[in-house]
């Protein structure tokens, strides 16, 4: 079963699109082991609102692959949730091949890359891993951070047509070419998720990311097509995760 499916299923199954973005603040190196016993805790908490968990270097620089993540990512399927590996992959083919493997072998049931590197000798290998092994990977369209606008929303030339377009208008029609298995479009960014859900349509599901500490509001972005919701500081740093979680599930709920 391909990664929409089953992030759809999952997502059916738990009634809840939201993604838990498992994001702590900077630890001491000599206690980084706290941020394992953190993210658990987190985790048993606020399961039953979520469909996914997000990991990103906040734990995998302390706590590495194998020895620490690798355990979470393995908790996280057995409370029924699906793993997504946010290391944004943006190197050369055979160093991203390299880079997916690793996530892959640890569980991940799917990555995001960052599509700026092209396909051949970019992006192609990761999707050949994910062929491989069944995995996912999800690409960055439009950031949910201010700077986005110098990269993901500058005026290019598209090479097919000659004409004057934005970066993220190409970007999604590569989504939807490559068969991307998810599409990142920033929750701070509403107008921007409509435009490029046209594009997409029910093709590649978009995922938001910005709800909460970067200002994205839950019901602006799925009325503007959104299909998963990433929450990070909101709910993984709150006094209670699982009211939090639930809170945001609730409304996601409310606004489909
Ligand atoms: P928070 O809800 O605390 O802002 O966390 C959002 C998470 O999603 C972070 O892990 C961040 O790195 C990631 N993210 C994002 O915020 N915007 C993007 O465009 C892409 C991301 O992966």
């Amino acid at each position: 079963m391909t990664f929409p499916s089953r992030l759809e299923q999952t997502a059916k199954r738990n009634k809840s699109n939201i993604i838990l973005a498992l994001d702590f603040p900077f630890e001491k190196v000599e206690q980084r082991q706290k941020l394992l016993f953190t993210a658990q805790k987190v985790l048993d908490a606020a399961h039953p609102f979520l469909c996914a968990v997000k990991i990103n270097h906040h734990l995998t620089l302390p706590l590495g692959l194998f020895d620490g993540v690798q355990g979470l990512v393995q908790k996280a399927h057995d409370l029924g949730l699906l793993a997504v590996m946010d290391c944004k992959v943006n190197d050369i083919g055979a160093t991203n091949q390299v880079i997916a493997e690793y996530y892959y072998s640890a569980g991940f049931d799917a990555l995001i890359a960052n599509p700026f590197i092209g396909w051949e000798e970019g992006l192609k290998p990761i999707f050949d891993v994910a062929d491989k092994t069944q995995r996912g990977v999800i690409l960055l369209v439009y950031m949910s951070h201010k700077g986005a606008l110098d990269g993901y929303g500058q005026t290019v030339v598209d090479a097919e047509t000659g004409e004057k377009t934005s970066q993220y208008i190409i970007f999604a029609k590569k989504a939807l070419q490559y068969k991307a298995d998810g599409a990142i479009v920033g929750a701070t960014y509403p107008e921007k998720i409509r435009e490029i859900r046209q594009i997409l349509e029910e093709k590649v599901p978009i995922i938001s990311p910005g709800i909460g500490a970067q200002g994205g509001e839950v019901e602006a972005a799925v009325k503007a097509g959104a299909k998963y919701l990433i929450v990070g500081r909101a709910v993984a740093q709150a006094t209670n995760p699982a009211t939090a979680a639930k809170e945001f599930r609730d409304r996601a709920d409310q606004a489909l």
